[in-house]
């Protein structure tokens, strides 16, 4: 449109009316919704704020002082400039000295002289913190980002532009930030042939066969969107890793990608797969107590290190699901991550070692295994392992109660692995806000120290005195325009970035920050928006597994219902062994009467979680067969609350669809349209799993629905047959 006005007023530049044709053009444009947006901007849109919003910008930012000698002052200052003038209209000037009231001051004492007299107060902000304060400088009125470190300063102007982006006044402004935990990592389970395990979001951005001399420029933006949110590490390849990751072809790929992400903060990791020793190294075993064995990985490490100078280190998955480990050898997790510690050590990698464990024997019951497995090992672990545990003891579920390992290692940090792909909540079609699943497991308190004691406590090692700390996050990133698979999907990727940041920060006020910058500050946009994503995961709980229901899903590609799935390779890969429903009822005893997983969990939570009055709703079914006619609170019995759960989460997709159809003309129409086309997916498929699930448990209950409470429309026998070989994802 705007090509043809500028050609337009060339050819004809005196013809009468065309003025009053550009007129009508121009009030047209602005009756307009914004511009259709695809979503590669992610959150870091910077388009220019509506005029209300503006007002108070007016003589702030006029002027930039922020030097650009070292790369990752160029990433600050061009970032500033970018968002700036994107935000406010105008390119900002940049001096060397602010010259005007309003100026943005940005730096540390080293780069900025005039930032010396702030020394003092950058004590206790560490390499990554800094402040952000309306001052003097100068002997002029200017907001100034300081910091110990040009990363610091980085951090801090993205913070800077999210205070703008989001509207947030200038003036008065008196903020310290620095990250709670140290290691802040995306966990790709991106394959070397481009195929991303539970990936929804197309192929793998990293395009391996064309590094390390084609640096797309799509590396760039993806480390602007993590130092945005303070992720400040990414393991490249999956954790069913090939070794040839390891070899002299592949790390010279990976140091082209850490030349690209070094300004921005971001150390490059890798996937080691355990037997490398044999697959690339030609040794005939990978015993970590063999000599040549740890030799190595000692030359294989430095070789790496010489290749990729501040490479962060490995992860590891071992002895899980067919992969390769120390129990091999007979020799223990411990050994296995020490080995490896000890060649990352003189350089000063680390390792994250996974708990994700469970052995070929089948164990009674899946949820102990971890635990069982790590425990023991406690304190034996080098100072440089981390132990990585996912957020629950089965598998990023929709829905889990906290890992058991949670307070039960204190001699270990261990590290959160959350899951940002969501392999089990609808993959990228379902509009699930995964802040509040983040936050109930970070809150959550394991009573490890009495009352308190919550997992970000422990994540975040104020609990238990450890100052290695971290956090994973499987990432949803792939080759599509957005990203993420969806535009919602990108909110799980910054929530993520943000509670690893500050594990304790609320779901909700990111959310509004996101839904701010992602969509428009319209109070009218932002807080229907934030409504839908701080109730959508409860909704897909509901839909999916309410009540303490897990594992549900079709096999294999973990589509769709499969409540049925039975038979294979081993019961713990089935949905009936999670269920157990039978004539009496439904649920997997996990109290001293059953697998007696409860008693992992610290007394004051074992007993709470083990007895059928206090245990929380949300869990009942992952701790206790119960009967269908038990009681509930809400003096229904337990079949008619499934159902009704099942339709609660079903109405809530529905919901969604129209408070999101309200916001047409309010949310630019190319991503308005994608997001009420994938609500529609999302309500067919949330329909699907309610009718399947209660069709099949209701040939258990044999009883009745609930009044009002609508029929499945198709007999179990059609859902049973649904088969889809293709769905995206699938392990390999
Ligand atoms: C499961 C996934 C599988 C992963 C595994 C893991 O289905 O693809 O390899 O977790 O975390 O959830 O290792």
């Amino acid at each position: 449109m705007i090509s043809i006005a500028r050609s337009a007023s060339a050819k004809h530049p005196a013809r009468p009316g065309l003025l009053g044709l550009l007129a009508l053009l121009l009030t047209w444009l602005l009756a307009l919704p914004a511009a259709a947006e695809d979503g590669y901007d992610l959150w870091l849109r910077y388009r220019p704020l509506p005029a209300p919003v503006l007002k108070q910008y007016r003589d702030q930012g006029t002027q930039l002082v922020a030097p650009a000698d070292t790369a990752t002052q160029r990433a600050a200052r061009d970032e500033l400039v970018r968002g700036l003038s994107g935000l406010l209209g105008r390119a900002p000037a940049l001096a060397a000295q602010a010259r005007r009231d309003g100026a943005i001051v940005v730096g540390t004492p080293a780069s900025l002289p005039q930032l010396a007299a702030l020394q003092g107060e950058l004590e206790g902000l560490g390499e990554e913190g800094y402040l952000i304060r309306s001052t003097r400088i100068d002997g002029r009125a200017a907001t100034v980002v300081a910091a110990n470190t040009d990363m610091g300063a980085l951090y801090g102007s993205f913070h800077l532009l999210r205070l703008v982006q989001t509207g947030q006044p200038l003036a008065g402004l008196d903020l310290r930030e620095a990250p709670k935990v140290k290691v802040r990592v995306l966990n790709h389970w991106d394959n070397l042939d481009r195929y991303v395990e539970r990936g929804y979001a197309g192929e793998s951005i990293w395009d391996w066969h064309k590094l390390p001399d084609w640096l797309d420029p799509r590396y760039t933006d993806y480390a602007r969107a993590n130092a945005s949110v303070g992720i400040n590490g990414t393991v490249l390849n999956n954790v069913n890793t090939s070794a040839l990751a390891l070899t002299p072809m592949y790390l010279e790929k990976a140091a082209a990608l850490a030349s690209v992400f070094r300004p921005y903060g971001i150390k490059v990791y890798l996937s080691a797969r355990f037997s490398a020793p044999i697959e690339i190294g030609g040794l005939a075993t990978a015993d970590p107590l063999d000599p040549a064995v740890r030799q190595w990985w000692k030359d294989k490490a430095d070789e790496i290190y010489r290749t990729i100078p501040d490479f962060g280190g490995f992860l590891v998955k071992a002895n899980s699901e067919g992969q390769p480990g120390p129990q091999d050898y007979g020799r223990s997790h411990a050994d296995g991550a020490n080995m490896l510690a000890e060649a990352l050590a003189p350089h000063g990698g680390i390792v994250m070692w996974r708990a994700f464990v469970y052995s070929h024997e089948e164990p009674d019951d899946r949820h102990k295994q971890a635990y069982n497995e790590f425990v023991p090992h406690d304190g034996r672990f080098a100072d440089n392992v981390l132990v990585q545990v996912k957020n629950g003891a089965i598998d990023f579920q929709p829905r889990e109660p906290f890992h058991p390992l949670f307070g039960a290692m204190p001699r270990t940090p261990l590290m959160m692995e959350f899951q940002i792909t969501k392999e089990y909540l609808g993959f990228a079609t379902h509009l699930v806000y995964l802040g509040p699943l983040y936050e109930e497991a970070l809150r959550a308190d394991t009573h490890a120290r009495g009352p308190g004691s919550t997992v970000a406590k422990i994540v975040d090692g104020s609990l238990e005195g450890h100052a290695l700390t971290g956090m994973a996050g499987v990432a949803n990133i792939g080759v599509d325009r957005n990203w993420s698979g969806s535009h919602f999907d990108q909110a799980n990727w910054y929530v993520f970035g943000r509670m690893a940041w500050d594990p304790h920060a609320g779901a909700e006020d990111i959310a509004r920050d996101w839904a701010r910058m992602t969509f428009s500050t319209d109070p009218a946009v932002v807080e229907p928006v934030v409504s839908m994503m701080m109730g959508s995961h409860q909704a897909v709980v509901d839909y999916m597994t309410p009540l303490g229901l897990h594992h549900l899903m079709g096999r294999g590609h973990h589509y769709g219902p499969g409540p049925w799935v039975e038979g294979g390779p081993r019961a713990d890969w089935t949905s009936v062994y999670y269920h157990r429903a039978d004539a009496r009822g439904i649920g997997f005893d996990r109290t001293a009467s059953g697998s007696n997983a409860v008693g992992q969990y610290a007394p004051p939570v074992a007993a709470q979680f083990g007895n059928l009055d206090t245990v929380p709703e949300e869990f009942l079914l992952w701790f206790h067969h119960v009967p269908w006619d038990h009681r509930m609170a809400s003096g229904r019995s337990l079949w008619d609350e499934l159902v009704l759960r099942y339709d609660r989460g079903v109405d809530y997709v529905r919901g969604m669809r129209r408070t999101w159809a309200a916001l047409e003309g309010k949310v630019d129409t190319e991503r308005h349209h994608q997001v009420a086309v994938f609500l529609g997916i999302q309500e067919k498929e949330a329909k699907w799993w309610r009718d399947a699930s209660i069709a099949y448990f209701q040939t258990f209950s044999q009883r009745p629905l609930p009044e009002g409470a609508a029929p499945p429309p198709h007999g179990l026998e059609y859902y049973k047959s649904l088969q889809f070989p293709y769905a995206p994802g699938d392990g390999k």
